[in-house]
């Protein structure tokens, strides 16, 4: 098959001028002791390499997707296979993810919907067999259908609630089948538009009794990845349930399930949060709670999820610079959640999109390494906290000192000097190596 103008994307190193070529990525090469392939482990997404049109608000799909005959039939669906795993095997990506609506159609009824996902669960089996393609994580999609207007998970109706409990325990399944590391939930429209109509409370705890029976049908069928939920603080619900890190590392613990869950972090979702990617990554990754990356970056310019491949390198490298902080990502990887503009309709455009993600995430890894390597950044946060190492900081960290030894330690020592952060120098010495 041949979709894709293309052969095998090969690594050309710096100065080659081939578009079509990689320039950083050198999937062997040893960065740290271990192959840049298995720091960055990156994941092509099924739902945007093959079922995003390029259609916006304002008009349709202008993707050029000449092996889709536009039908909801399965034979379609397993089309489709063929295409995703020459686009994999072309771009030298080793692991994918899926919604369950974007491998397989949904039909008249549920029966029938499964029917056709173990139909192309099936192909995708064999496919992975074939070409040792791993898959990084499935999910179900409880967003798009009207049924799930007001929510899946915390929908009002308990029917929509136990449709969307069959749709996950099916796809979970399908996961388990496919040897998938990890599954996630997006909580797409677990949220709210007004608390008018809302009862907050009774929405999240109906959300943890759906987490909890994830849990136990996961035990049932001896699936041991881990789950993820995947933070967004907006888009398409108001308030989303799952806003950022911070929030649902605090669902995870109010309704114990942290021992079963970790987070998915989009560069894209932190922003729209208010936050940096570093921000959203250093919470969870603190936490101990980091399991993979949806890798993409939004437009300083738009307030939506533009979901744009991540080209920034500043960016790529502040990423790589937590992972290898934390020692690396283990069943997670760098999924590339991310689409063209519409405007980019060849079906190329797919694999020079990817190319630049994944040389920009292959720099940020040997800029972030090279920073580590260097240890002045590390250094300096480290003497920052000095005064914590002994005498009353370390104290204080002990936990041994009480509000009468910080007065007496106050009145002893008089006002405090303080040293300078020296935001620009640090920033100066990240551009350093930003060459
Ligand atoms: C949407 C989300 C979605 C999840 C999977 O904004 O990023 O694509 O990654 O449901
Ligand atoms: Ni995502
Ligand atoms: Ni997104």
């Amino acid at each position: 098959m041949n979709y894709f103008d293309c052969d095998k994307i090969q690594y050309e190193g710096q100065n080659s001028k081939n578009p079509l070529a990689f320039k950083h990525y050198n999937p062997d090469e040893l960065i740290d002791g271990k192959a840049m392939k298995d720091h960055l482990r990156f994941a092509g997404a099924y739902w945007h390499v093959m079922r995003n049109d390029l259609s916006d608000p304002f008009g349709a799909g202008t993707a050029h997707m000449p092996w889709d005959d536009g039908s909801n039939s399965v034979e379609n669906a397993l089309n489709r296979v063929d295409v995703f795993f020459e686009f994999l095997e072309k771009t030298g990506i080793e692991f994918y993810c899926w919604h369950d609506r974007d491998i397989a159609p949904e039909l008249n009824n549920l029966k029938e919907s499964h029917a056709a996902l173990d139909a192309v669960v099936a192909k995708l089996k064999s496919k992975q067999e074939e070409t040792g393609v791993k898959l990084l994580w499935g999910t179900a999609c409880l967003f798009s259908h009207p049924r799930y207007a007001h929510g899946g998970a915390t929908s009002p109706s308990a029917d929509v609630f136990a449709y969307a409990g069959a749709q996950v325990k099916k796809a979970m399944e399908a996961t388990k089948e496919l040897d998938g590391l990890g599954y996630t939930f997006w909580g797409g429209r677990e949220g709210y538009s007004t608390l008018l109509n809302t009862n907050m409370k009774r929405e999240l705890d109906h959300l943890a009794a759906f987490f909890h029976m994830a849990v136990d049908h996961a035990k049932k069928i001896g699936f041991d990845g881990p789950f993820y939920i995947e933070p967004k603080p907006r888009e398409p619900s108001t308030h989303q349930y799952d806003s950022d890190a911070a929030a649902c590392l605090n669902f995870l613990r109010e309704y114990d399930l942290t021992d079963h869950f970790k987070l998915n972090i989009e560069t894209n979702h932190a922003t729209l949060a208010g936050h940096t990617m570093e921000h959203e990554l250093t919470v969870s990754a603190n936490a101990g709670m980091l399991g993979s990356i949806d890798a993409n970056r939004g437009d300083t310019l738009v307030g939506w999820d533009t979901d744009q491949f991540p080209t920034d390198i500043h960016l790529a490298t502040q990423v790589m610079l937590v992972v290898l902080k934390m020692g690396g990502l283990t069943t997670g990887g760098l999924n590339f959640d991310a689409k063209r503009r519409r405007e980019s309709h060849d079906p190329i455009d797919l694999i020079h999109a990817h190319i630049g993600g994944m040389d920009a995430f292959a720099r940020g890894l040997k800029i972030a390494a090279a920073i580590r390597e260097d240890g002045r950044l590390a250094n300096f946060v480290d003497e920052r906290y000095n005064s914590f190492d002994n005498n009353i900081g370390a104290r204080i960290e002990a936990g041994q000192c009480s509000f009468e030894d910080l007065e007496a330690h106050a009145f002893a020592n008089g006002e405090p000097t303080l040293s300078s952060g020296r935001q620009e120098m640090l920033e100066n010495l990240i551009n350093d190596f930003l060459q």
